[in-house]
């Protein structure tokens, strides 16, 4: 198709930039990391990731993309020290052979800390492939390299994951979030979800928190990241860095 033509061309101009998202602790509300998030401007407008990550998979593209957004994302949070880096991996890239070894020599390339690297996959990875999934992330994992357990609540995401893979972090689903606002089941259930957590020993970044009250439940709740607009949407490295040394 067309668009599969104009995000080759866009892929190889270097024309896919991340942004970044801010993550704070729950309890200092300081930032502690960002998430990088693809995002394609094209002539006519923007093209949304929902559009284009599911087209790059189906075109074969997704190796090639996922490798630039995250050259782009570790070349520009080099200079956030204190920052730890997110990025989204699609279940096609963790289970291209030569994934960990790329990642390995663009950490050694820009000298960055793999302390400092968390991978964000979801479920469908683990179930599509779980023993060449297992042997990715162990390999990463050798030289530092975190992986979390992203949009934990909607869809397959289980208790069985969580520990199998052993992930170092759980990203709890924004619709968990959205739906504690609700009368009913929906702060049990969100809150149940951390206390899983907790059990397990994982760390959980809350998604989507719009709300001081929504963040308030999961502070008590025992979740210590919060990530989603009422802190700060996706925003451009200048932005973000305008942020951090705004007053709080
Ligand atoms: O940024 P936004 O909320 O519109 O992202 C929509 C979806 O696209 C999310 O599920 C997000 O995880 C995914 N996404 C964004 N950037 C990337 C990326 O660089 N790689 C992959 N695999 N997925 C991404
Ligand atoms: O699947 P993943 O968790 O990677 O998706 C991240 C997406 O969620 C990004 O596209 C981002 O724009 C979006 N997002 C992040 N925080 C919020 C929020 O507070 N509200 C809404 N509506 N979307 C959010
Ligand atoms: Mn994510
Ligand atoms: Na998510």
């Amino acid at each position: 198709s067309s668009l599969e033509g104009q995000l080759r061309a866009a892929i190889s101009a270097g024309s896919i930039r991340p942004v970044f998202q801010p993550l704070v602790s729950a309890s200092s509300g300081r930032i502690c990391g960002v998430e990088a998030l693809a995002r394609w401007q094209t002539p006519a407008g923007s093209v949304s990731p929902e559009v284009f990550i599911p087209l790059a998979e189906r075109a074969g593209l997704i190796d090639a993309l996922g490798m630039h957004m995250l050259e782009q994302a570790v070349k520009t949070a080099q200079v956030w020290p204190g920052l730890d880096l997110s990025v989204n991996v699609s279940p096609i890239q963790l289970c291209n052979p030569s994934f960990p070894s790329q990642i390995t020599d663009l950490l050694q390339r820009e000298k960055f800390d793999p302390k400092r690297l968390t991978l964000e996959i979801t479920e469908s990875v683990l179930m599509s492939n779980p023993e060449m999934s297992r042997r990715a992330m162990d390999t990463l994992r050798k030289l530092g390299v975190k992986f979390a357990l992203d949009d934990f609540g909607c869809g397959y995401a289980s208790i069985g994951a969580l520990r199998q893979f052993g992930f170092e972090r759980m990203k709890i689903d924004r619709s968990l979030v959205w739906a504690s606002d609700d009368e009913g089941q929906g702060s049990g259930v969100l809150e149940a979800t951390i206390a899983l957590a907790v059990a397990l020993e994982i760390p959980v970044t809350a998604e989507g928190v719009e709300t001081s009250r929504q963040a308030q439940l999961l502070r008590s709740a025992g979740c210590q990241q919060l990530q989603g607009f009422l802190i700060g949407k996706p925003m451009s490295s200048a932005e973000l860095e305008m942020m951090m040394k705004a007053p709080e």
